[in-house]
């Protein structure tokens, strides 16, 4: 049976075609902050806010950040895990996910064995994804040892991503890393779209409507931005995404 969030995500692809997601990384904000950001985020249309980043080590402060959210907004809230650190009891979901084209057996399964008795015990609504780093990769490709998928090799990605499917996995993301300086390309959303079918994530250094749309077009169910909630216009950049998106042009 699907679980409830998964169920909300996949509900709302349908009816809006492709959805937007926030992501918070908790070290680089306080609890306060982290609520006002998802206040703002929610009135731009987000349809939830993802907490997660690629060297979070205190799971006390995660708490407190993923705790903040949940109080000020009624969105759900996924986790987006670096390691086994990366797991908050307040939580409603979690991103279950495997580093698929990492040289590391701690990011393929190892942080995963780890974790999954805590997301048991919590009861947080894992929803399996198959992750893998694309291009440039950002700090997620090097902490993540990632043997990066070069940007004109749509191809790779698309077996690692078929892969993934075949092991069971039910949704793909493609990081281009966050804060690169070119975002997924579509070629490689289209391929990856057309060939696997399954819902797919797309993020990494999107800060414009257009490239946001142009991800959308290509195939991307949902886009997801980070640092651009740092920009002064963030509110505003957010919603022209997200109305961007809904309409794909
Ligand atoms: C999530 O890493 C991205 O996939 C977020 O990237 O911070 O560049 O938006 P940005």
């Amino acid at each position: 049976m699907l679980g409830r969030v998964e169920k909300y995500i996949l509900e709302k692809i349908v009816a809006e075609k492709t959805i937007h997601m926030t992501l918070i990384d908790p070290e680089k904000i306080t609890p306060a902050q982290a609520a006002i950001v998802a206040e703002s985020s929610k009135s731009s249309g987000t349809a939830a806010i993802m907490i997660g980043g690629s060297t979070l080590a205190s799971q006390e402060h995660l708490d407190h950040i993923v705790k903040a959210i949940k109080e000020a907004v009624d969105l759900p809230t996924i986790l987006f895990p670096n390691n086994a650190s990366g797991i908050s009891k307040h939580s409603d979901a979690i991103w279950f996910m495997s580093l698929l084209n990492s040289a590391d057996q701690r990011f393929l399964i190892g942080a995963q064995i780890q974790g999954a008795p805590l997301i048991k015990q919590f009861n947080i609504e894992p929803i399996s994804m198959g992750y893998i780093i694309v291009g440039q990769g950002g700090t997620a490709g090097v902490v993540g040892k990632a043997i990066t998928i070069p940007y004109d090799k749509p191809n790779t990605a698309v077996d690692h991503a078929l892969a993934g499917k075949y092991l069971g996995m039910r949704f793909i993301y493609l990081e281009g890393g966050s804060g690169v300086a070119t975002p997924v390309p579509p070629e490689m959303i289209s391929a990856v779209k057309k060939h696997v079918g399954l819902p797919l994530i797309v993020g990494g250094g999107i800060r414009t409507r257009e490239q946001a749309v142009a991800a959308a077009q290509a195939g991307a169910d949902i886009i997801v931005t980070g640092n651009l909630i740092e920009a002064v216009d963030s509110k505003r950049r957010i919603a022209e995404i997200v109305e961007g998106i809904k309409q794909k042009s």
